[in-house]
């Protein structure tokens, strides 16, 4: 099992629990990013989200298969566990994505129940943002932390997940790569699978998760095809300032690589002999700006 950034060392824990107890990888994949959709605490993933700029919490969510079989929500509000959609919707409509209010009424019809979360830190921190309602998404400070988890199963057998907040205090109705399938994860059991983290739009100009599993296709190693895509992503966008894009990679050989765009990118791996958070390579040093 390997996820982005530290907190998918929790994610992994519970993966790992389900696949030992006899689970799939499908189902290790969905209940890990659970334990991080049911943590309050997270400013990125779940209901505890900060919010879009209207003062709203929108998730977005993404889960494939082996096969390639996948199923995706987008603009979803009050609903605990988005990957959950996701797969029922891969499972049970002849669709891929569902979005907003759509989603929710065909969740709702299908077993899942409604919560509303209103934490007092989140309004607070929405409160301060409005004195200046500046959209600045900042390096590995704020508004990353999404969940990309994938999987390789002792027979060979593949699966990944993404689930996210996505980022704070966007405009209302924007959806990241995160739920986007190619974008923010893209598994094809024939070769790998990979994810993205970071600032969404530029993870889908590019399908970058798609890009890194072709180019390992094409026999690149996890970690070159990683190092590629973020190359030709900073290529693609001259001027590039303080916006954080990492992918993530597994082969179906077990292989995993990890490449950012700025330093401090880390991933959780779990396997029969090791439980570790790796930092990512990147490309370039992180400074932190002094008025911050
Ligand atoms: C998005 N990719 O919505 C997500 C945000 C993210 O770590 O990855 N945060 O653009």
């Amino acid at each position: 099992m390997i996820s982005t950034w530290d907190d998918g060392q929790k994610a992994n824990a519970k993966a790992w629990a389900v696949l030992t107890g006899g689970g799939s990888v499908l189902d290790a994949v969905e209940q890990g990013v659970m334990v991080i959709e049911a943590d309050l605490t997270n400013r990125t993933v779940g209901q505890g989200g900060l919010p879009d700029r209207d003062g709203h919490t929108t998730l977005d969510a993404c889960i494939q298969d082996h096969d390639g079989h996948a199923g995706s929500v987008a603009f979803l509000e009050d609903i605990e566990h988005p990957i959950s959609v996701a797969r029922a919707i891969m499972e049970k409509t002849p669709h891929v994505m569902l979005v907003g209010e759509g989603a929710k009424q065909w969740a709702l019809a299908n077993g899942f129940t409604e919560r509303k979360v209103d934490l007092p830190e989140v309004r607070k921190e929405y409160a301060e943002w409005l004195k200046t309602s500046q959209y600045k998404p900042v390096v590995n400070i704020e508004n990353h932390d999404t969940i990309g988890m994938m999987g390789l199963d002792a027979n060979g057998r593949m699966a990944g997940s993404c689930t996210t907040s996505g980022m704070a205090y966007k405009i209302h109705g924007r959806v990241g790569d995160s739920p986007i399938i190619g974008a923010g994860l893209f598994v094809d059991g024939e070769v790998g699978c990979a994810c993205a983290t970071g600032v969404g739009e530029l993870v889908i100009r590019i399908a970058g998760s798609h890009a890194v599993v072709e180019l390992m296709r094409h026999g690149a190693s996890p970690q070159e095809a990683c190092q590629e895509v973020i190359k030709r992503l900073i290529r693609k966008n001259p001027g590039l300032e303080e916006q954080q894009v990492a992918f993530l990679a597994l082969d179906k050989q077990g292989r995993f690589g990890a490449h950012s765009v700025y330093e401090g990118f880390t991933f959780a791996v779990r396997t029969g002999t090791e439980e570790a958070i790796h930092p990512s390579s990147f490309e370039r040093r992180w400074k932190k700006p002094q008025n911050r």
